[in-house]
């Protein structure tokens, strides 16, 4: 084996794609400020806590409310002591304001500012957040909401009323662990700190519910009424009426309840695996009616004992597409935890950021299909895209659309199931990842990432191009994971198929993998460093000593690493692996 050759890089590498855009007409640009600072909130009468990071001193942040086809622009002030960024959950924006460090943008420093910039393409009940470590577990959530352009799109009501519902910690987040809850929230206030939702009796009520929590997945119940659903994660639905909804961090419901039981009734909200007890509640109080509010730990009866809504019986009223006969790509992802004493989240055995990208090309029908082996349910979501989900009302030709899927709890033997198609139409790096954030944060995260159409170069942009079984498998073993010192050195141990020779390179991950036709994807820019040649060994495992450059310029970045094999069996008999990342410090 040798080490460390330096390569010189083929400039036709260099090039960057041209990407025509057509140009739009005129519209309408609506501008916000966040300022996410440190800051004290009144959570009941008489209750203060202190240790919050808001948006704007507010708990929720503002709300950010514009109209379809609007252009935003959101100006961001990092006043807190810590790095940030904000992501728009649901909207599928471009990748540039996706808001996933390391991935789309680059971190907003202490004191810095940043401008995020998006088309309002699709109308609905949103919301934003920041995508670093556990920051939404301070307070740092906030709606936002795209209004349709034709005023007549949603079904009419008379008011409209948004819950956001959260859980608060009494200190800083601990990651590593699952977090222990003091209170729950609706709209930053407990149920002791709740202003009533007034209606008059005969009107129609919108509520727009948003599970903003941490970890906590609820079950939740208009008492004395029935619940019209209409929008799930913003998407339009054939109506269904219903007592009880299950609902998990990330996901949205909007529901239209008619007010003709007048009194004052808890909206109440339980922990979804303990229908028992009311968390949080808010309260609906018609203008005519006298007496007192619901106590806060009343628990309605729907809420123990109602059926509770399915994806089964949704089924989308928009444009969402339908479910694919053939999908292209089809990938099993198998959702594991670490063991008894590791609090790690895995996707496939891997826990980011020590994991491979799960690779799509542009216009792909891709198949997700979920095998949760885990007792725990998982609000799994994707950016940039929206989801099909099978088994939903709408068959396979107006499925139920989503962006955040609560995957059912499961075990080994019999994992919870649950399958999504989606289409690749939105180039880029995306996440996808549980929205319970401690386990986002415990390695229950991937990327998808756009490679070339055509990997296998057959000029064929399909199923046989970079998936799992006829990529070329480089898994590395040991190594990826942890940040590394600039200058300092790196063991890597990695695995492959047998018989094969293997060439390793590292560089600096590039946005879009540039297409090297017959040879597959190069996902990294054109070696940083060339690492050598491995050739085959008993077993087909390496260790790699690499020399991490002592380019202080690195540092907060990642390197990606990929490998070049020879492969037998597959015309012309070179390929190139996916890439995986060495993050830097
Ligand atoms: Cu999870």
């Amino acid at each position: 084996m040798k080490n460390s050759t330096i390569l010189s890089c083929p400039a036709a590498l260099l090039l960057a794609c041209c990407v025509t855009r057509l140009s739009l007409p005129a519209q309408t640009t609506r501008s916000f400020t966040l300022r996410p600072a440190p800051g004290k909130a009144v959570i009941a009468p008489g209750r203060t806590v202190t240790n919050g990071w808001l948006y704007n001193k507010k708990l929720p942040g503002p709300l950010i409310r514009v109209r379809e086809g609007d252009r935003v622009r959101v100006k961001v002030f990092n006043d807190l002591a810590e790095p940030t960024t904000v992501h728009w959950h649901g909207l599928p924006v471009d990748l540039k304001a996706d808001g996933v460090p390391g991935v789309s943008q680059g971190l907003i420093g202490v004191g810095q500012e940043y401008d995020y910039e998006f088309l309002a393409k699709r109308p609905g009940t949103y919301w934003y957040h920041p995508h670093i470590d556990l920051q939404i577990d301070r307070g740092l959530v906030g709606a936002l909401i795209v209004d349709p352009k034709n005023s007549k799109a949603d079904p009419p009501y008379d008011r409209e009323y948004l819950l956001l519902v959260d859980d608060w910690l009494p200190g800083a987040p601990v990651a590593g662990r699952d977090p222990v809850y003091t209170d729950y929230l609706i709209n930053g206030k407990t149920s002791a700190g709740q202003t009533p939702m007034l209606v008059k009796k005969g009107e129609t009520v919108r509520l727009r519910i948003l599970n903003v929590s941490g970890a906590t997945a609820y079950a939740f119940t208009v008492d004395g009424h029935t619940m019209r659903v209409t929008h799930a994660d913003g998407q339009p639905l054939f109506p269904v009426t219903t007592k009880a909804i299950p609902i998990g961090p990330g996901e949205r419901y909007d529901v239209y309840v008619t007010a003709n039981n007048p009194g004052k009734w808890s909206i109440a909200f339980a922990n979804l695996l303990d229908r028992s007890r009311t968390l949080v509640r808010a309260v609906l109080a018609y203008a005519s009616a006298t007496g007192n509010v619901p106590p806060p730990n009343y628990v309605p009866v729907a809420l123990r004992t109602a059926p509770l809504l399915t994806y089964a019986q949704l089924k989308n009223k928009g444009t969402g597409g339908g479910l694919f006969a053939r999908p292209t790509r089809t990938y099993d992802l198998s959702f594991t935890m670490g063991g008894m004493f590791r609090y790690v989240w895995m996707i496939n055995g891997q826990a980011f950021p020590n994991a491979s990208p799960i690779p799509v090309s542009y216009m792909d029908k891709v198949r997700f299909r979920a095998f949760n082996r885990t007792m725990m349910y998982h609000p799994m979501h994707l950016h940039g895209h929206f989801m099909r989900v099978h088994g939903s009302a709408g068959g396979t030709t107006a499925p139920l659309v989503k962006d955040t899927v609560l995957v059912p709890p499961g075990s080994m033997i019999f994992p919870g199931r649950l399958d999504v198609d989606f289409l690749a139409d939105n180039p880029g790096n995306w996440a996808y990842h549980c929205h319970q954030i401690y386990h986002m944060g415990a390695g229950m995260m991937r990327l998808v990432e756009y490679v070339g159409r055509d990997g296998d170069g057959d000029g064929l942009a399909d199923g046989k191009d970079f998936s799992p079984a006829s990529a070329y498998p480089v898994t590395w073993t040991e190594g990826l994971g942890g940040k590394f010192a600039v200058g300092s050195r790196v063991r890597l141990v990695a695995q492959w198929k047998p018989g094969e020779q293997v060439f390793w390179f590292v560089g600096l991950p590039l946005a879009q993998g540039l297409s090297l036709g017959s040879l597959g994807v190069l996902g990294i820019r054109p070696p940083l460093l060339y690492l050598g040649r491995t050739g085959t060994t008993a077993r087909n495992v390496a260790t790699i000593d690499l020399p991490i450059p002592g380019d202080p310029s690195l540092k907060g970045g990642r390197l990606g690493i990929q490998a070049l094999a020879t492969q037998a069996s597959l015309k012309p008999g070179l390929r190139l692996s996916t890439r995986s990342y060495l993050t830097l410090r």
